[in-house]
């Protein structure tokens, strides 16, 4: 089973949309193995964003994700990581499809709600970054048969 690492920004708490968010997620089938809601140190804020440092946004980018709560998660399931940024739609929530989390709730692109890991290698780098291994729960939901066949 492939895992993967959101986030929901500062500004999906302050609007009050973790409960949607997280439902989402249920609803399509994964499973939630870590969940914590945290105030992100500006250390770690730059190195999960270290792969922008040179962009001209990032600066504002650290600000932000360090300027109020964030929920921090990590989802189960087969293909969670491409389903996930598919439920999570394009970066620019102006061009995200309707339907998906971004082009439901948001107009800008500095304020688009949530995070979700790219690739596989991603997803293990921000995981080990955001958690420690004792912070995950490994189980099998009941209805583990009427999701998969
Ligand atoms: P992603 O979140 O869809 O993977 P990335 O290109 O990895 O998008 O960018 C990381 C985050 O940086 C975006 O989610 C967004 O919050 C922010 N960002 C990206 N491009 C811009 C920009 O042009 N202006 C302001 N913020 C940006
Ligand atoms: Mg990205």
């Amino acid at each position: 089973m492939e895992r993967t690492f959101l986030a929901i920004k500062p500004d999906g708490v302050q609007r009050g949309l973790v409960g949607d968010i997280i439902s989402r997620f249920e609803t399509k089938g994964f499973t939630l193995v870590g969940l914590k809601l945290m105030k992100v140190s500006r250390e770690l804020a730059e190195q999960h964003y270290g792969v922008h440092r040179e962009r001209p946004f990032f600066a504002g980018l650290v600000e932000f994700i360090t300027s109020a709560p964030v929920v921090a998660m990590v989802w189960e399931g087969d293909g969670v990581i491409a389903s996930a940024r598919k439920l999570i739609g394009a970066t620019n929530p102006l061009t995200s499809d309707l339907g998906t989390i971004r082009g439901d709730y948001g107009v800008s692109i500095g304020r688009n709600i949530i995070h979700g890991s790219d690739a596989p290698e991603t997803a293990q780098q921000e995981i080990s970054l955001w958690f420690k291994e004792d912070e995950l729960v490994s189980w099998q939901p009941t209805i583990t048969p009427w999701i998969y066949e």
